[in-house]
C-alpha cells in the first residue's frame, strides 16, 4: 500500500485552494475536544494528579488569566527588546555579552529571530514591534545567499515562519519571500533517487550535500509544503514531501518500526534503531498527525496511528510508575541502547493527546513533571531510571510547554495551566538576565549555570504555548487552530 510516490488517491492542494487547505481540513473541522473547557476534560483527564497541592512552595500560586498573560507578555518583550538593541539583523542574540550569533553559517544572517518572531508578536498584540520585524524582512532577508543552508532547519524556521507571517499579516512579500526560499530548498528533495531530501542545498547554486539523512529530517516538511502548496496552487512542494515521505514508509520493519537515519541515495538504513520518540526522530511523527489534521490528508494520519501503535507496543518502558520510551531494534523489536530521554521528547506527550490518546499523554507529561521536581529547569537529557543528568546543558526549550498547550486544549485541565505557570515561573527565575532570556550550559538539582544564547525557537514556541493559554486572545482560533512543530500557526489566526 505504501511507497507509490504517484499514488492518485492522493487529494491533490491546488484543488483545495479557495477552501482553505482541504474539505475536513483544520480550517473547516470543529473538534469539541479541542476547546477549552470541553465537557470531555473531567473524563479524559488522568486519575493521578501531580498537582495535588496547587501553592506549596516548589508550584508557586498562579495569578489570574490576565495577570498571568500580562507577565507573560512583558517577559517575551523584555527578550523581543533584547535582540532589537543587540542584535538586531543577525539570527540570534547573545543576551549575556550583548553579542550575536549566525545560526544557519557563519557571516550570512537571515535575522532568524525576526522570522521566528513574526507569528508570536501578532499573536501578542505587539503591533508596533511585528510593523518593524515585518519591514526588516520584506526589505532585507535575501534568500539568494551563496551558502550550504541546512534544510530541515530552513522549512520549518523560515519557509514555516514565512507562511506564518503571511497568514498573520497577509503580506504578500511574506509569502512570495516564503515561496523564494521553498524553491530554492526543492533541489534537496527533486535531486534525491529516493526523494529524502540532502541535508544540505547551497540556495544560490542548488549543489545539495549530505546523503546520511535523520528521520526528523527526511519528515518534517509536509505542513509547511503543504500550507505553500495549498496557498499558491502549486503542487510541487507537498508532492516533493509526500515523495520523501512515503520513501521512508515503504522501508518500515515488518513490525511497522522506522530506523532513525537512512541514506538518500541508496534508500538504505544508516541506523536501524528506533529511537521514537526521542531526537533525531520526534516530528517525523508529528508531521503524519499535523499533516493529516492541517491537510486533511487521510493518508497522513492513518500512517500515524500505523506507526504510533508500533512504536506504544515496543518501545514503552516504566519506571516508578511513570513511562517512557526505550531503544530498539526496528527490525526484531529486541532492546537495543541505554535509558536516556531527551528533553525533546516531552513534546511526545501533547502528540499522544492529540493522536486520540489522552490518558497515555497526561502519564508521559507526568513523566516529565516529575523531572522538573527534581531540577530548576529542564535538563537536555536524563537517564530515566533513576532521573540523573546525562547531558548537563539546558537549551532554553519548549517541548514541555507544546504539551502543556497540547493537553490543555484537549482537555481544559486547570492542571496543565497550573503546570504551565510552573515552567514559565521557573524560566523567569533561573534563565533572564538583564539582556533577555538564555540558554544554561550546567543544570544541577540546586543550580544552574548559564551560557549566553537566546536560540532562534524562543521568539516562535515557548512563550507563546503560555500566552495563548493564559490570553484567550481573539486572534486565534483555539478550536480549529493548528500550529507546526516550530510552533508556527498554519492554520487559525483570525
Ligand atoms: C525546535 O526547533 C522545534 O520544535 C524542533 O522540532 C525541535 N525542537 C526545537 C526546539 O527545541
Amino acid at each position: 500500500m505504501l511507497g507509490h510516490p504517484t499514488s492518485p488517491q492522493l487529494p491533490h492542494p491546488s484543488r483545495r485552494l479557495l477552501l482553505g487547505y482541504a474539505a475536513g481540513s483544520a480550517l473547516l473541522t470543529a473538534t469539541a475536544a479541542a476547546v477549552p473547557g470541553a465537557q470531555a476534560a473531567a473524563q479524559a483527564a488522568p486519575s493521578r494528579s501531580a498537582f495535588a497541592s496547587a501553592d506549596t512552595p516548589d508550584r508557586p500560586p498562579m495569578p489570574g488569566d490576565a495577570q498571568a498573560a500580562a507577565a507573560i507578555r512583558a517577559e517575551y518583550l523584555h527578550s523581543w527588546y533584547g535582540y532589537t538593541a543587540h542584535a538586531w539583523g543577525y539570527d540570534e542574540l547573545r543576551p549575556l555579552s550583548g553579542g550575536h550569533n549566525d545560526f544557519f553559517a557563519d557571516g550570512h544572517s537571515f535575522g532568524l529571530s525576526m522570522v521566528e518572531a513574526l507569528d508570536t508578536l501578532y499573536l501578542m498584540g505587539c503591533d508596533r514591534e511585528l510593523a518593524s520585524a515585518r519591514s526588516w524582512v520584506e526589505d532585507n532577508l535575501d534568500p539568494t545567499q551563496d551558502v550550504d543552508i541546512h534544510v530541515f532547519e530552513a522549512i520549518i524556521r523560515l519557509v514555516g515562519g514565512l507562511v506564518a507571517g503571511y497568514l498573520t499579516t497577509r503580506s504578500d512579500s511574506l509569502l512570495g519571500r516564503a515561496q523564494e526560499f521553498a524553491d530554492r530548498l526543492l533541489p534537496a528533495f527533486t535531486s534525491s533517487p529516493t526523494g529524502i531530501p540532502y541535508t544540505h542545498v547551497n540556495l544560490r547554486t542548488g549543489q545539495v550535500r549530505g546523503h546520511e539523512v535523520a528521520l526528523a529530517e527526511a519528515g518534517t516538511n509536509i505542513m509547511e509544503f503543504g500550507a505553500l502548496s495549498a496557498l499558491l496552487g502549486d503542487p510541487r512542494y507537498y508532492d516533493a514531501a509526500m515523495r520523501a515521505y512515503r520513501a521512508v514508509l515503504s522501508r518500515r520493519s515488518s513490525l511497522d518500526l522506522l530506523g532513525t537515519t537512512i541514506d538518500a541515495e541508496k534508500g538504505r538504513w544508516v541506523d536501524d534503531h528506533s529511537t521514537a520518540p526521542n531526537p533525531p526522530v520526534d516530528s517525523f511523527y508529528e508531521y503524519l498527525w499535523g499533516g493529516g489534521r492541517l491537510l486533511g490528508d487521510g493518508e497522513l494520519t492513518h500512517w500515524y496511528h500505523t506507526l504510533t501503535r508500533a512504536v506504544l507496543a515496543h518501545q514503552s518502558d516504566r519506571r516508578d510508575g511513570h513511562p517512557w520510551y526505550h531503544t530498539v531494534d526496528a527490525s526484531t523489536g529486541a532492546r537495543t541502547g541505554p535509558t536516556h530521554q531527551s528533553e525533546l521528547a516531552a513534546f511526545y506527550a501533547g502528540l499522544l493527546g492529540k493522536g486520540g490518546d489522552v490518558p497515555r499523554g497526561a502519564a508521559y507529561f507526568d513523566s516529565w513533571t516529575a523531572v522538573l521536581d527534581r531540577y530548576p529547569v529542564l535538563p537536555e537529557t536524563i537517564d530515566y531510571t533513576d532521573l540523573s543528568v546525562v547531558d548537563q546543558g539546558s537549551q532554553l526549550r519548549p517541548e514541555y510547554a507544546n504539551s502543556a498547550f497540547d493537553l490543555w486544549r484537549l482537555t481544559g485541565d486547570a492542571r496543565y495551566k497550573q503546570a504551565m505557570w510552573r515552567w514559565f515561573d521557573r524560566l523567569r527565575t533561573h534563565l533572564r538576565v538583564p539582556g533577555g532570556y538564555t540558554v544554561a550550559d550546567e543544570v544541577t538539582p540546586t543550580s544552574v549555570r548559564l551560557d549566553d544564547l537566546t536560540p532562534g525557537y524562543w521568539f516562535a514556541e515557548n512563550l507563546k504555548y503560555a500566552w495563548l493559554v493564559f490570553s484567550r486572545t481573539p486572534r486565534f482560533d483555539y478550536r480549529n487552530g493548528v500550529l507546526s512543530t516550530e510552533g508556527k500557526v498554519l492554520a487559525g489566526a483570525l
